[in-house]
């Protein structure tokens, strides 16, 4: 980038910041207009209860239970960074949103460990003299101990490689060129799913199941996934098929809770995790559900008995509802690096995968290895995951996320 482009992009920057300070400020006063409305209409109302017998709280709407929006942060490198990656994906200013913000700088913070022993020791390799074969050496170490794959790292050498045969490329289009063939594989099973974005087919029955090994984040994300599909107006329902372990349930539904979805569930003592979904889908029949979302035990790919039980829940579905639209989606944990890897690649064999999920990017310095699931296991990723919040999950984009995993600053 040169002085001029830095120096305008903080400008556009600056400007988008001012714009939603002032729109913060606003929602703000609405916001007290209305609470300062509410507690004069529940003083009129006590006043009238008064006047007949004892005060009588019941007809007073609660409070409703909404999730605090985030509070615009300061105007940083963060800001700046987050602004930029949206401006360069056709956002206009007064387009970007303050969640949008804070998620990217989310995911920028959460890469960040990924991109500290690995862009700034190849810009301080590469400095601004042009490529050599000897930096290609350099390059190729880092991908690999960023757990990007082999399959991966040998990909984009040798692209950069023919590409220095050809001419010559100095620090800063090779870090271009790099972001570029990175996006390529992260997008090629994307790309050959037809689907650019996964989102439930509007008044069809989705049915999305979480698998995975123990601990990876299946619960969480499905939390997470329940508050976005219902904030995006769709009927959702969760079905708690994880009767393996004891509080899972529970857990389950305190992420219901939060995002007002209703969770299907059989408390009794070794309940059939079928039987559970056979209700479940009886349910979100009744109710004109659109998206169904089955949690389910984390289970090690090598323990037939459970792998088993998966196809078992796939029968029932398409025995009962044989037009559903089915997602088997993958939970990743990136912290586990080439060991998640390897989980990928044997749950992609025995159970039928449509896509990745992957989690708890925040303070890993594995995040490359999405790049090994897309190359190696061939699985389109729909959503990472980068924080233990509600709002910690989005659905996957490549520009982002390669932006995040090479920002140079
Ligand atoms: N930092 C971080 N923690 C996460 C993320 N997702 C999940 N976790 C944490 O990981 C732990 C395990 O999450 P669960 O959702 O219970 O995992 P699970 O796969 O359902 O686990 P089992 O049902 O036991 O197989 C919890 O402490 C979560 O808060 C994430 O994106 N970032
Ligand atoms: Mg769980």
């Amino acid at each position: 980038m040169t002085n001029t482009d830095s120096d305008n992009s903080r400008e556009w920057a600056s400007q988008a910041y001012a714009l939603l300070k002032k729109r913060q400020e606003e929602q703000k006063q609405e916001l007290q207009k209305q609470e300062e409305q509410k507690q004069e209409l529940q003083k009129q109302e006590e006043q009238k209860q008064e006047l007949i017998e004892k005060p009588n709280n019941e007809n007073i709407p609660e409070l409703s239970k909404t999730i605090a929006e985030p509070e615009l942060g300061e105007f940083d490198d963060n800001f700046t960074w987050s602004a930029m990656v949206l401006a360069a994906q056709g956002k206009k200013i007064n387009q970007i949103s303050i969640d949008e913000i804070d998620w990217l700088t989310k995911l920028r913070r959460g890469l960040e460990e990924t991109r500290k022993g690995f862009v700034t020791e190849l810009l301080d390799k590469l400095g601004d003299d042009p490529l050599t074969p000897e930096s290609l050496d350099d390059l190729e170490t880092l991908l690999i101990r960023a757990d990007v794959g082999i399959d991966s790292t040998d990909k984009v050498i040798s692209s950069l490689r023919t590409k220095l045969n050809e001419e010559v490329v100095g620090g800063e289009a090779g870090i271009k060129f790099l972001k570029k063939e990175l996006k390529l594989i992260i997008d090629k099973p994307i790309k050959n799913s037809g689907t650019d974005i996964l989102v439930p087919k509007k008044g069809k029955l989705n049915i999305w199941l979480l698998v995975g090994v123990n601990g990876v984040g299946k619960t969480t994300t499905l939390g997470k996934l329940a508050y976005l599909s219902s904030k995006s107006n769709y009927t959702t329902l969760i079905a708690a098929a994880d009767t393996f372990r004891a509080a899972a349930v529970e857990q389950l539904k305190v992420w219901g809770d939060r995002s007002n979805v209703d969770v299907i569930s059989n408390q009794s003592k070794n309940a059939d995790p079928a039987a559970v979904v056979f209700d479940a889908i009886n349910s979100a029949k009744k109710r004109n559900i659109e998206l169904l979302l089955v949690d389910t035990a984390g289970r090690l790919q090598t323990k037939n008995n459970l792998m088993d039980e998966l196809s078992k829940i796939k029968k029932i579905i398409d025995k009962k509802v044989p037009d559903a639209i089915i997602e088997s989606l993958l939970v990743l944990d990136a912290s586990q690096g080439q060991n998640g890897l390897k989980q990928a690649k044997s749950f992609a064999k025995s159970a039928d995968l449509s896509g990745a999920i992957i989690t708890k990017l925040d303070g890993t310095s594995r995040g490359g290895v999405s790049l090994a699931v897309s190359e190696e296991v061939n699985l389109p990723i729909r959503f990472i995951g980068a924080g233990e919040g509600i709002k910690d999950l989005r659905p996957f984009n490549s520009y982002e996320f390669v932006e995040a995993m090479l920002a140079d600053k």
